[in-house]
């Protein structure tokens, strides 16, 4: 029997990676019955963040004029100026079109009123459900933050969580919110000071045991800047060591870094203020190393770290690598990203995450990804059978499956020898 032709296994590249549901494990997303933490519709996907840091160098208005503005008013601003005045070349504007003409918009018309229209006419229930279905996701993973008194009352109030909703316990503050961190969480009854001693560790095992609890975290996760080190003598470290890793191993739980975020460098644009750097990549060999029974998902934002830490992923199997974090989602470098990473890790890796905060951005953040993930897997796929390997439509079904959502749930249950 001949080997599949190369236009052959494209095609069963193309139907595999287009017909897989996706696992997508880091989301800012809420469901439906969590109220306003809900975003969605066309005014929410124009004033994005990333929308908002392009407009604002583009465009003469002041950062406090464009933040006096109400929502609509800054829409329609960001619309004029990106979309309107300027060619909408970037990604993020790109994302706003693709997301119009999925829905079935007339994007032609370039008439936000129109668009408005159509959301108007929306239920948020319903439109998960038409969101999810266009985009072709089954399951979202959340960011979930226990110290943000919106969100702990409605996991107070034992909300329903929809089962496409999973939960993650968030916990930036409680690495590197130290002192003050001490405070808020004695406010909610968990007197942790910033001592750091043993009881204030065990209440701190106690917030995260019990918020794990509620929320059925799925894993826990935290940010870290580029000056991120371990081990040091820092309150960062006491914790890891004492007190979320420790939690995370008797749960079995991953634990996800999001490692390279120099937060708010210009604060006049709010959200819109983070930026990137390069993190040193020893501090995360160390951890790894220190902790093999620890399972870690890993993600790093500046395009400076990823060879080497597809590297480091060779070297721990307690780490799983995962997406093309914020300012690294783009096409030229998600590519570059995902050959690599295929090239030195094979099959065993996560390409991708939709870190989608708007709903209807799921839509675009996967077809952009899925369009450059199967590219790249038909050229890996059609080297092989340049090598005389006999491609099957199985291999192939099997390879996208574990890219867009079965790695990930196997490193959920996977238990580490
Ligand atoms: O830390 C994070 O989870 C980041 O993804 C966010 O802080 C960031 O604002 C974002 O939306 C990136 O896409
Ligand atoms: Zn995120």
């Amino acid at each position: 029997m001949s080997n599949a032709s190369s236009s052959q296994i494209a095609q069963w590249v193309d139907q595999a990676v287009s017909s897989t549901p996706i696992y997508d494990l880091h989301t800012h997303l809420y469901p439906a019955n969590f109220g306003k933490l809900m975003l969605w519709g066309i005014d929410e996907l124009l004033t994005y963040h990333y929308l908002i840091a392009e407009t604002i160098r583009v465009s003469e208005i002041s950062y406090d004029e464009f933040w006096a503005i109400p929502q609509k008013k800054q829409a329609e601003h960001i619309w004029q100026e990106l979309f309107i005045e300027r060619a909408p070349i970037s990604e993020a504007c790109r994302g706003v079109l693709s997301v119009l003409h999925r829905l079935g918009l007339d994007v032609q018309a370039r008439n936000l009123n129109q668009f408005r229209q159509f959301f108007a006419e929306q239920k948020p229930g319903d439109y998960v459900d038409k969101v999810f279905k266009l985009a072709n996701v089954h399951t979202v993973v959340m960011t979930n933050d226990a110290l943000d008194p919106a969100e702990r009352d409605i996991w107070l109030k034992k909300t329903d969580i929809d089962k496409r909703f999973k939960a993650v316990l968030r916990i930036d503050p409680v690495l590197v919110g130290w002192p003050k961190v001490g405070d808020t969480l004695g406010g909610f009854g968990y007197a942790a000071g910033a001592d750091l001693g043993a009881n204030s560790m065990k209440e701190i095992r106690r917030f995260l045991s019990e918020w794990i609890d509620r929320m059925s975290a799925i894993y826990v996760a935290v940010s870290l800047t580029p000056t991120f080190r371990y081990p040091d003598d820092s309150a960062a470290t006491k914790v890891l060591k004492e007190a979320v890793l420790p939690i995370c191993r008797e749960r079995n739980l991953p634990f996800a870094m999001m490692i390279g975020v120099q937060r708010q460098v210009n604060p006049r644009l709010r959200l819109a203020g983070d930026s990137v750097g390069k993190a040193d990549i020893t501090s995360v060999d160390r951890i790894l190393a220190q902790n093999p029974q620890n399972k870690f998902l890993m993600t790093m934002l500046s395009r400076e770290n990823q060879h080497e830490l597809a590297v480091t992923a060779r070297k721990h199997r307690n780490m799983m690598l995962f997406g093309c974090w914020w300012f690294m989602n783009n096409p030229s470098i998600i590519e570059e990203i995902t050959r690599m990473r295929m090239e030195l890790l094979g099959t065993s890796f996560i390409p991708q995450h939709s870190d989608a905060r708007i709903l209807d951005q799921v839509i675009y953040k996967w077809d952009h990804s899925r369009q450059i993930i199967a590219k790249v897997m038909k050229d890996k796929f059609i080297d092989i059978a340049n090598s005389g390997w006999p491609v099957t439509l199985d291999e192939v079904k099997k390879t996208a499956e574990g890219f867009l959502s079965a790695n990930f749930q196997r490193f959920l249950e996977t238990t580490l020898a």
